[in-house]
């Protein structure tokens, strides 16, 4: 019964008195080493499966909970995970070469970018993205165009280190095109696949040609087409705030987002400007290097004509915007594809009302 104590006492009364005095002390410092080393790497393993306890349920909870209550191990959890990605990405060269001339090829495009996840989604692998944002891209049968945006366009966004998902919204039918509309639409569907916190809008046939114009939301609402071609590397006018544009959720939400009432061509970009101005926000620009961009040229598309009521419209906007937006918004999803590089989504966006 007491035979695990035998063989010490057994070794111990075989020596002589004073080396039994230092076998002991040296036992004793031992076994008490040997116990503290053993607490030690206990404790710490019982540490971090604390911490990984805390980080399971921090989804389940809510934030204030998390950090009133378990404000230490929250943030021992955040260091564990990626780092967040730099303010500017080491990965941004400058200038990119655009030619809408040389023939592009899907397939090629498709296996040029093997990190990008059915339905044209992209996030970093080294670091944590510092904004997730959604490219939403106003559509109907522009698909040579599309191509030229995919080629170009997938390669800058990862190197500017975004989370990152693309989405067409296809008008479907063929009345009259309703841009901002669908702009909204994407707006809506994006959010309901993912927790984005930017949105950028962008025609089809507009590509940037420096990839330090960076395709995410500043403290204002950013026009990133500051300086295309088709206007001489500059702007049209200085309010104008067409082609590619970012708002955060939160300039959205406060401008109410777009307007649905403008069918055919010209005009919405102009509203959204007025938009913002009314709610003391100002617009953003890259400076006219950076933000050079170039355009496909194209004919007007049929069935997008010149709007006649848009400079009634914009000349309203300010009464307008409070009941016509994100808050009026109503459309049918009619289809949704996912493509390897870009979701579709066709909508049934309604005629003109009257
Ligand atoms: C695109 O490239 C693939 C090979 O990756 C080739 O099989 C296909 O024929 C090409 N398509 C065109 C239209 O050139
Ligand atoms: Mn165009």
């Amino acid at each position: 019964m007491k035979q695990p104590l035998l063989p010490v006492s057994a070794v111990t009364s075989a020596l002589p008195g004073a080396s039994l005095q230092k076998a002991c002390k040296f036992l004793v410092v031992f076994c008490s080493l040997h116990l503290s080393v053993t607490m030690l790497y206990y404790l710490s393993g019982a540490d971090s499966s604390i911490f990984q306890y805390f980080s399971i349920n921090q989804q389940q909870q809510t934030p204030t909970a998390i950090y009133s209550t378990y404000s230490t191990p929250l943030t021992t959890t955040i260091a564990k995970e990626l780092p967040d990605c730099p303010e500017s990405s080491p990965l941004l060269r400058g200038p990119v070469t655009v030619n809408f001339n040389v023939q592009v090829n899907i397939t090629e495009d498709i296996k040029a970018n093997p990190h990008v996840t059915e339905g044209g989604h992209y996030k970093p692998s080294d670091c944590k993205a510092l904004q997730k944002v959604a490219i939403i891209i106003p559509f109907r049968n522009r698909d040579s165009h599309l191509k030229y945006w995919l080629h170009y366009m997938h390669p800058i966004l990862q190197k500017q280190q975004l989370d990152y998902g693309v989405y067409i919204i296809n008008q479907d039918g063929d009345n009259t095109f309703n841009r901002a509309k669908l702009m909204n639409i994407g707006y809506a569907e994006s959010l309901k696949e993912y927790d984005y916190d930017c949105f950028v809008f962008s025609d089809v046939d507009i590509v940037i040609t420096n990839d330090r114009n960076l395709y995410r939301c500043y403290n204002q609402p950013r026009h990133i087409s500051a300086a295309m071609d088709k206007f001489g590397f500059g702007l049209p006018y200085a309010q104008y705030f067409g082609g590619v544009s970012a708002l955060s959720k939160e300039h959205f939400r406060k401008i109410n987002g777009f307007p649905n009432k403008y069918w055919g061509w010209g005009g919405e970009d102009d509203d959204i400007y007025n938009r913002i101005v009314a709610k003391g926000m100002s617009i953003s620009r890259p400076d006219t290097v950076t933000g050079k961009c170039q355009m496909i040229k194209h004919n007007r598309d049929e069935k997008n004509d010149a709007n006649p009521k848009r400079f009634d419209l914009i000349s309203k906007t300010r009464e307008s915007m409070e009941k016509d937006g994100i808050n009026s918004l109503s459309y049918k999803v009619v289809k949704t594809e996912k493509f390897p590089l870009y979701v579709k989504i066709t909508v049934d966006v309604g005629i003109p009302s009257r």
